[in-house]
């Protein structure tokens, strides 16, 4: 399509959603703060650059796919962020875990980690106009391998991981004043067992205990806000995952500074993640989601458009609660090219709150109010057939990154030029 068949296909768009009461150029204003957090760890299969060479190992956390142009160094990774940034409309984040620090080649241990190692990165953000998130890494260490960290009932495994995280906050806060926008900190453990354990009760109250210390620190809300991510089960941690939804969902709800993390891999695959926003939205201020897809299990496919998508964003639009919502990819699939997944996760995200933004939501929910049920059933329906593709190709045309699949030649290219290189 070119240019005027792009504008064309927005104006007669246009005309059919203000049918429908709906404004879709100020929605695409809206569009605009509408922030993605880009996870870092797709571009190098959770590796990270702690010396001697990290491989994901431990946690439950499994990439599978060996395709070509693994960011091998931190320089490599910027570069193929930048890329990626350049070819998605808005202005978006950086999602970096504990092990992506500049160690300079030195054996710098997880309890020793501080802001010097990130002032690279957020020297970095500042020229590329993104900011910066953050995450302990509480897996791929020896210290982690006996499947639990903050959990422990070892006292020197404990409070070494004790250390991590503080470490890990005070650097997030760090960020979050160099940046001048609050870094979201979030935290997920591995902690569990592959068979039924006896001491479920003991596991929790020590996580409990840890936590306590852990956030007694007070930062500058300003700065760092935290979230704890809870899991259901993982790759050996079948029987018993510590950091449980309800545990966390129960600690946050007693802690108000503390954000509770949906990762939607996280459930009973039947569960639907978007339901609980309204509810969790009635306690805490805001929330932290980690956009993913699992495929029967915790699988971290690259995000696609389906209902599961779907369900978050029309939950969090119609909760009008999209100031309150950080938004944070989670996938990892290394059997693509990767950026080319990092591409399709992000746009397919966007392309979610574009749809849930477009619903006639006063008029739906007045058709509810009216008992008007078959007439509600026939526009959510009705909504489906309706062209969100052209306003998403015309807010692409606007923000100047490619439009439709035009971005395929140009990852391609990088491909060739760059990635196909890394050998
Ligand atoms: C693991 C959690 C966690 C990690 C990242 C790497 O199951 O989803 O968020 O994927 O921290
Ligand atoms: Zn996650």
């Amino acid at each position: 399509m070119n240019k005027s068949e792009i504008i064309q296909a927005y104006e007669s768009a246009k005309k059919r959603y203000a049918k429908l009461n709906v404004d879709t150029d100020s929605i695409l204003e809206i569009m605009n703060n509408i922030s993605i957090s880009i996870h870092c760890w797709q571009g190098d299969d959770v590796g990270g650059f702690e010396t001697p060479d990290s491989e994901l190992s431990g946690g439950g956390l499994q990439v599978t796919g060996n395709y070509l142009g693994k960011a091998r160094t931190i320089s490599e990774l910027r570069q193929d962020y930048e890329k990626v940034l350049s070819l998605l409309p808005g202005t978006h984040r950086v999602n970096l875990h504990a092990i992506y620090g500049e160690f300079g080649g030195k054996k710098v241990d997880r309890n020793e980690i501080g802001p010097s190692h990130f002032q690279g990165w957020i020297d970095w953000a500042k020229k590329n106009d993104v900011s910066i998130d953050f995450n302990p890494t509480l897996f791929s260490h020896p210290k982690a391998d006996s499947g639990f960290t903050l959990s422990s009932k070892d006292k020197h495994i404990r409070d070494f991981w004790i250390k991590h995280v503080k470490k890990c906050r005070k650097i997030a806060e760090y960020i979050g004043k160099a940046q001048k926008d609050v870094c979201i900190n979030n935290l997920w453990i591995p902690d569990g067992t592959k068979d039924i354990p006896i001491d479920r009760y003991g596991h929790r109250r020590i996580l409990k205990e840890s936590l306590e210390d852990i956030y007694s620190e007070s930062l500058d809300s300003n700065a760092i806000k935290d979230s704890v991510e809870g899991k259901l089960f993982g790759i050996g941690s079948e029987s018993f995952v510590v950091g449980s939804y309800d545990f966390y969902l129960a600690y946050a709800s007693q802690h108000p500074d503390i954000m509770i993390c949906l990762d939607m891999g996280h459930f009973h695959p039947t569960e639907n993640v978007g339901e609980k926003i309204p509810s969790i939205l009635q306690f805490q201020d805001s929330l932290l989601l980690h956009v993913s897809r699992g495929v029967r299990w915790d699988s971290d496919h690259v995000v696609i458009l389906n209902d599961d998508l779907l369900s978050v964003a029309h939950e969090v639009i119609r909760a009008d609660a999209v100031k309150r919502t950080y938004v944070a990819l989670d996938f990892f699939d290394a059997s693509i090219n990767r950026l080319g997944a990092w591409v399709i996760g992000t746009r397919s995200t966007l392309k979610s709150f574009l749809i849930a933004l477009l619903e006639p939501k006063e008029k739906l929910k007045k058709l509810e109010e009216d008992k008007k049920l078959f007439e509600r059933l026939a526009y959510l329906e009705h909504m489906k057939q309706m062209p969100f593709g052209a306003v998403w190709d015309y807010y692409c045309l606007k923000k100047g990154v490619p439009v439709g699949v035009d971005y395929i030649d140009s990852v391609l290219q990088y491909e060739q030029d760059i990635l196909g290189k890394r050998v």
